[in-house]
C-alpha cells in the first residue's frame, strides 16, 4: 500500500515536472509581435553562465548575481568585472538550427544561451500577452527581464508562458539556455539516425489576447454521425464562466450559440448538413469563427471521418489506399532543420509529384506549417513522438516527457483533418516495460482524442523460426487500430532477390500499412543491380519490395524510407555517405533518383484502381 503510494507521488511529481503552462493553440491566426530575426548567442560548455564557481545554479539565488547570463548584465562602469556581453557577442538566426549556421558549431551538442532585445507596446489596455515558442530543442529555460518563466523538454512541440504584467514598453529581453545534450532518459535518448540539431528552431512570437480568451477548442466530424460535429471550446480567464460563445461556419449557415461550465469549458454538437466531407480529392476547408466576448479567433477545419473496418482504412465511409512516403524534418535543398512554409509546400509538393496521397513525418511532431498545407493541399498524415529505439522505459520521467510530446502535438494538431494516426513509437523492443509504456500512451492518446487511429512502427519476426516467412508477433499489435511495421529485406537483410523467397503470415485481422523500406543509393552513382549505393540498386530493391509487398492481403499502404536524403552523423562512408542517409528518392540537393519512378508508377496505377 506504502509503496503504491510512493509511486503514485513519484508519478505525479514527475508528470508536473513536464507539465508546462495550457498551450495556446491556432497562434498563426492571433495578431502577434513576431520575435524572429537575429539573437544574440554565447556557446556555453561549462554553463559558466548557469552555475557558480561551486556549481550551484544563479537561478536558484534569491537575487541573481549579474554574472548569470540570463541577467544580461552590461558593465557599468570600468572597474567592474563583467565576463560576458550579449550585445558584442556574435548572432544566429530564429528560426533555424544553430548547426548549419556556423561552421564551428556543426557538431555542437551542449548548452548555448540566446538573447533578444525588444519594445513592446500592448495593443490593448487589459489584454494578456504570452511568449509562444514553436519548438526549441531539447531543453530551454526561459527568462524574460532577468527573471525565469519556466522550462521546456522536448525538442518538437510548442510551449509558451504567460508573460502579462512582465513587459515594458521599451528595452525587454528574453534570453534562452538551449541545451541540445543527447540523454539516455531523453525523447529521444542517445541513439538515433537523424542529426541533432540544436537551437530555437521555430518561430517565437508574442501573442497577445483577450483577458479573457479562446484557449483551446477541437471541433470536429463526430465519428459515429457524420452530420454533427462535436468537441469542445475551454476559455481562460476571469470571466470564463457561464460565458456565451458563437461558433460560426457561413458556408453551411450555421451560426450556434453555447455556454460555458464553471470551469470556462463548453461541449459542442451542431448538427449539419451537406457538408463537403475532407479528403485527398477535394480537400474542403470550411472557415470556423468563434467568439467568445472580445476574443474572436478564425481556423480553417476539414471535417472527415476516419476508422477502419476489418482489414480496411476507411475515409468518409469509403476504403482507402494509402499511397505515401516518410519525411524528415529538414529543408528540400540543403541539410538543415526547414520550419518556413516555403520549405514545407516544397516537401509536399515533392510528395505529390511521386503520387502520394499520405505522408509519415518521422520521427517526431514536424512544424505546425506542414500539417496545415497538408490540410490545404490534401494529404493525409502520420504523427508521430520521438519514442525511437531504445527508450528508458523504466524511467517515470521518461515516460512523463514522451507523454507531455504526445499530449502537446494532440493539442496543437487536433482540428486537423489532414492527420489520421497517432504513432507512438517507431521500432522499439517487444519488452514487458516497453509493452507498458507504449500502453499507457496508447491510452493517453485515445482519452485526448478518440477520433482517430494508432498506430506505432513496429518490426517483423520470422513465422515459427522461419526466415522466409515473415510474421508479426508483437504483443502491441493488439492495441493498434493500424498495423505497422518496418521492413529491410534486400538491404539489411539479405539482397533484394529474397523478396522473392519471402511469404508473410500476418495473422491479425487489421489494416496492414508497411512504415518503411528502403535502400541507399548516392544519386548520379550508376553500376549494375548488385553495387550497394547505386542508384541501380535501390531501383531494383523498389521493384523486388513492391511486388512482395503486395501479396500481403491486408495491405492498405506503405510509406518508404525517405522523401529525400538527411543528415545523420551514423553515416560516414567517405564518397557515398559523407554524413547523409542515402535512402532518399530525391538527393540532398533535390535530384530525383531512378527508384522514384517505380515508387511514382506503382502509385499512379494504385490511383487508378
Ligand atoms: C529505420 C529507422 C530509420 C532509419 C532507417 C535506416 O528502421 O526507423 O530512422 O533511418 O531505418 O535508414 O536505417
Amino acid at each position: 500500500m506504502y509503496k503504491k503510494f510512493i509511486l503514485t507521488y513519484l508519478l505525479l511529481q514527475s508528470i508536473a515536472l513536464f507539465a508546462q503552462q495550457n498551450l495556446l493553440v491556432n497562434v498563426y491566426s492571433r495578431p502577434v509581435q513576431s520575435l524572429n530575426g537575429k539573437w544574440n548567442y554565447i556557446v556555453d560548455p561549462y554553463e559558466n553562465g548557469y552555475y557558480n564557481y561551486r556549481y550551484e545554479p544563479f537561478d536558484k539565488q534569491e537575487k541573481p548575481s549579474k554574472s548569470a547570463f540570463f541577467m544580461n548584465a552590461k558593465q557599468e562602469d570600468k572597474t567592474e568585472l563583467l565576463e560576458y556581453n550579449f550585445d558584442k557577442s556574435p548572432t544566429l538566426n530564429v528560426p533555424g538550427d544553430w548547426n548549419t549556421q556556423t561552421d564551428s558549431l556543426f557538431f555542437y551538442e551542449g548548452t548555448l544561451w540566446y538573447k533578444k532585445s525588444f519594445d513592446y507596446v500592448s495593443k490593448k489596455e487589459g489584454n494578456r500577452a504570452f511568449l509562444y515558442f514553436g519548438a526549441v530543442n531539447y531543453h530551454a529555460d526561459v527568462y524574460l527581464n532577468g527573471k525565469k518563466l519556466g522550462t521546456h523538454t522536448g525538442g518538437f512541440t510548442p510551449f509558451n508562458f504567460e508573460v502579462t504584467g512582465k513587459l515594458k514598453d521599451k528595452d525587454n529581453f528574453v534570453v534562452v539556455k538551449v541545451d541540445n545534450k543527447r540523454c539516455k532518459e531523453c525523447v529521444p535518448t542517445l541513439n538515433t539516425d537523424w542529426f541533432n540539431y540544436g537551437g530555437i528552431t521555430r518561430d517565437v512570437q508574442l501573442v497577445e489576447v483577450a483577458a479573457t480568451f479562446i484557449r483551446e477548442y477541437e471541433i470536429q466530424l463526430n465519428p459515429k454521425n457524420n452530420k454533427q460535429l462535436t468537441g469542445f471550446i475551454k476559455l481562460d480567464g476571469q470571466a470564463a464562466a457561464n460565458k456565451k460563445i458563437t461558433v460560426t461556419i457561413p458556408e453551411l449557415k450555421i451560426k450556434k450559440q453555447i455556454t460555458t461550465d464553471g470551469d470556462g469549458t463548453a461541449q459542442v454538437t451542431i448538427d449539419v448538413k451537406n457538408v463537403k466531407y475532407w479528403s485527398p480529392e477535394n480537400p474542403h476547408l470550411y472557415n470556423v469563427l468563434i467568439t467568445a466576448g472580445d476574443d474572436v479567433l478564425s481556423d480553417k477545419i476539414g471535417f472527415r471521418t476516419i476508422t477502419t473496418k476489418g482489414h480496411n482504412i476507411v475515409l468518409n465511409g469509403k476504403n482507402v489506399f494509402l499511397r505515401g512516403i516518410c519525411i524528415h524534418e529538414e529543408s528540400p535543398n540543403n541539410g538543415k532543420r526547414v520550419s518556413t512554409i516555403e520549405d514545407a509546400r516544397t516537401l509536399l509538393t515533392w510528395a505529390k509529384d511521386l503520387g502520394c496521397n499520405y505522408v509519415r513525418l518521422a520521427h517526431y511532431p514536424h512544424n505546425e506549417h506542414m500539417l496545415r498545407l497538408a490540410d490545404e493541399m490534401g494529404i493525409l498524415v502520420w504523427e508521430e513522438i520521438p519514442v525511437y529505439w531504445t527508450i528508458d522505459w523504466k524511467n517515470a520521467d521518461t515516460y512523463a516527457n514522451a507523454e507531455n510530446q504526445l499530449t502537446e502535438v494532440i493539442t496543437r494538431d487536433r482540428n486537423r483533418a489532414s492527420v489520421i494516426i497517432w504513432s507512438m513509437a517507431n521500432e522499439t523492443p517487444s519488452l514487458p516495460e516497453r509493452n507498458t509504456f507504449l500502453g499507457k500512451l496508447a491510452k493517453h492518446s485515445r482519452s485526448m482524442d478518440p477520433t482517430r487511429l494508432i498506430s506505432a512502427a513496429m518490426e517483423q519476426s520470422n513465422y515459427e523460426g522461419n526466415p522466409l516467412v515473415k510474421t508479426i508477433d508483437d504483443p502491441f499489435a493488439d492495441v493498434v487500430d493500424v498495423l505497422s511495421f518496418n521492413q529491410y529485406i534486400g538491404w539489411y537483410d539479405g539482397l533484394p532477390e529474397k523478396c522473392n523467397e519471402v511469404t508473410w503470415k500476418i495473422t491479425q485481422d487489421k489494416p496492414v500499412v508497411i512504415s518503411e523500406f528502403g535502400a541507399d543509393a548516392k544519386a548520379g552513382y550508376h553500376a549494375d543491380k548488385l553495387t550497394r549505393f547505386s542508384e541501380e540498386y535501390q531501383e531494383d530493391l523498389y521493384v523486388q519490395t513492391l511486388k512482395m509487398l503486395s501479396k500481403i492481403e491486408q495491405l492498405q499502404g506503405l510509406s518508404p524510407w525517405i522523401l529525400k536524403d538527411f543528415r545523420s552523423p551514423r553515416r560516414q562512408l567517405p564518397g557515398l555517405q559523407d554524413g547523409w542517409n542515402r535512402k532518399g528518392l530525391y538527393s540532398d540537393k533535390g535530384e530525383k533518383k531512378k527508384a522514384f519512378y517505380i515508387l511514382k508508377a506503382f502509385y499512379d496505377a494504385k490511383a487508378k484502381q
